[in-house]
């Protein structure tokens, strides 16, 4: 496995009305997507900064992934996501390696991308997608 790039950072807010204007004067340039991933329990907004994103994440739900974030560490960087070529072999190579997956399967995250989580606590304390745009 080798991933082409950072697809995105995905960061958890409070509110993404307050915090979209830091993002586009720190960037110079405009937010271009929100969509609300309704299985995450999420509205997310994009950024693109060259080849990599920056994704916003506001909890709809308390109970939620981001939601139970922020009750706990508070707003931040909550995960990194690798473009790979292959996904489904990627997640395979993985779980061979004995690196915990939280999705078995590939399934559809925001932009239509095809994603799957790997486990925090078996990659280092960090929250990592592995993502694939099956439109390249
Ligand atoms: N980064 C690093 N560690 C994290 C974490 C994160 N984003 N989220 C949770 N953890 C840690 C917790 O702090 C906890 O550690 P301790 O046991 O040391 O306290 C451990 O992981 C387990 O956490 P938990 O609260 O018991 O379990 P959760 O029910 O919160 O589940 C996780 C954690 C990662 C399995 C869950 O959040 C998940 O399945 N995430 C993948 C999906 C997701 O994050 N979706 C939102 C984004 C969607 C999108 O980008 O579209």
């Amino acid at each position: 496995m080798k991933p082409s790039h950072i697809e995105h950072i995905g960061i958890a807010v409070k509110s993404l009305d307050s915090a979209i204007p830091y993002y586009e004067r720190l960037l110079g340039t405009p937010c271009y997507a929100i969509e609300e991933v309704k299985d995450q329990r999420v509205k997310t907004a994009f950024f693109k900064v060259g080849q990599t994103k920056i994704e916003l994440l506001e909890s709809t739900d308390p109970e939620g992934p981001v939601g139970k974030f922020i009750e706990k560490k508070g707003e931040g960087i909550h995960h990194i996501a690798f473009a790979v070529n292959g996904l489904e072999a990627a997640l395979d190579e993985i779980k061979e390696s004995g690196i915990q997956l939280i999705d078995q399967q590939p399934r559809k995250g925001a932009e239509g991308l095809h994603i799957a989580f790997l486990h925090p606590k078996s990659t280092f304390g960090v929250l990592t997608e592995l993502c694939e745009d099956k439109n390249k």
